[in-house]
């Protein structure tokens, strides 16, 4: 029975009335049909992708269709032709069904699709786009390797220029949806001497000599969604595939990075909300005491506090999408938004989970996936402590500090 009551439609969620006042008509229109998308076509199948590693192909070819593979990108590269704030609306509706998938999505459009949108030249986006934006194609970004993080610009992948091509040489890591990926952006260390400025972006497609993926990482959670090494072992690209202009590959990077951060904090609020649906529907029902749990006044704190701080996040993300949507600078608003609402996603799930009791920890109840899911939020586009960094070195600057 609590099953049932975990996936019924009954319930309203109090906690969203905010989106009505806030959002505009249009964005309100598209977080409807990705909500009423992702319940009838993700909800169902969650469990089993989560469960077998499963990539959801046919969902991502419908999500294409309906435009949320192209959120950022132009129409007339068959784009959405959408804002931040549609990316935001939408990664939230879509984690709130299945973070797996959730992460793709994400990940597809901030690092890979709106990269390649506001920077590649018209034969780029005809190559690297035009495909990727209707779900047939899944695009990926690779800067992180084995032993560079966090600290990004210590990178080991190395670009040679070789007549009209570079060759490109080391191994990228933990690269979301590397098996499935049709094609990179991959940073690389162009010229030795360079520091920062030594750093470019290629766009690389998978199927050329040299390119092999790792093994498939067996995660915690988002398991939809695939992470793997990609190792470029002699890759010969055509000079034509360099993305913006050579030694502006970190400066790339960290841009993406800032729009990655405003899509993750979005997946971690979209998790949240599920486990916070999940977790009154329980506590509405569960008897203890002779009444309803929801009359105890700790499930009481727990749940005010749940919904309060997803309120909280959700209102910064959208500041911080706003901020990018009007052309401000929103680095420190991106990096407050992914550090508040990855924290909320990790007390949420784990409140839900408390809130169940054991009922949350064995796997008849979603709320135990949100909890794993909710767990890479603080990790990937730079962990909690690199936002912490990342918001005291802007606030430093706004008071005539510099920190390093
Ligand atoms: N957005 C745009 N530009 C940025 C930036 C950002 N978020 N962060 C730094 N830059 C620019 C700086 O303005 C600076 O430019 P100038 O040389 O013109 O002054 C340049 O990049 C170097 O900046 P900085 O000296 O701060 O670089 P650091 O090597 O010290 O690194 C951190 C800065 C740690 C903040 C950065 O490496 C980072 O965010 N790391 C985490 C990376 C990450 O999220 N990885 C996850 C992988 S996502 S697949």
């Amino acid at each position: 029975m609590i099953k049932s009551l975990c996936s019924s439609h009954q319930f309203l969620l109090f906690s969203r009335n905010v989106s009505s006042f806030v959002l505009p008509q249009s964005h309100l229109k598209l977080k409807k049909i990705c909500s009423e998308y992702s319940e009838s076509s993700l909800r169902p199948i969650a469990a089993i992708l989560d469960k077998n590693q499963l990539f959801p192909s046919e969902q991502i070819k419908e999500l294409g269709a309906l435009g949320f593979m192209g959120i950022l990108v132009e129409k007339k590269y068959g784009g959405f032709d959408g804002d931040t704030l549609a990316l935001s609306v939408a990664v939230e509706e879509i984690a709130r069904y299945c973070g797996g998938t959730s992460s793709i999505v994400s990940i597809h459009n901030a690092l890979y699709a709106d990269t390649i949108n506001r920077l590649g030249t018209i034969e780029q986006k005809n190559n690297f786009l035009s495909d990727f934006v209707n779900g047939n194609k899944i695009g990926c970004f690779a800067l992180s390797e084995q032993d560079s993080g966090s600290d990004a610009a210590n990178l080991k992948t190395t670009a040679k220029k070789c007549g009209n091509e570079w060759i490109l040489n080391g191994t990228k890591a933990w690269v979301t949806n590397g098996i499935e990926g049709e094609a990179f952006i991959v940073i690389a260390r162009s010229n030795e001497s360079g520091g920062h400025n030594g750093i470019s972006a290629f766009l690389v497609p998978s199927k050329i000599a040299g390119l092999s993926r790792g093994k498939k990482e067996d995660k915690l959670g988002i398991r939809a969604s695939s992470t793997c090494n990609i190792i470029l072992d002699n890759v010969r690209i055509p000079n034509e595939n360099l993305l913006g202009n050579e030694g502006e590959g970190f400066k790339i990077a960290m841009s993406a990075i800032d729009l990655a951060r405003i899509g993750i904090a979005s997946q971690a609020i979209g998790i949240s909300e599920a486990a916070l649906e999940c977790a009154i529907k329980y506590a509405g029902q569960r008897i203890a005491f002779g009444n309803p749990i929801i009359n105890l006044t700790p499930v009481q704190i727990r749940l005010a506090k749940m919904v309060t701080k997803i309120e909280a996040s959700r209102l910064l993300t959208w500041k911080a999408a706003k901020l990018r949507d009007s052309g401000q600078t929103f680095i420190q608003d991106a990096a407050m938004a992914k550090l508040v609402s990855s924290e909320t996603a990790t007390f949420v799930t784990h409140n839900c989970i408390q809130i169940l009791g054991g009922m949350g920890y064995i796997k008849d109840l979603p709320a135990e996936r949100y909890y794993r899911d909710a767990r890479i939020t603080e990790i990937y586009a730079g962990p909690t402590d690199i936002q912490f960094l990342v918001i005291a070195d802007n606030l430093a600057k706004k008071y005539g500090f510099k920190i390093r």
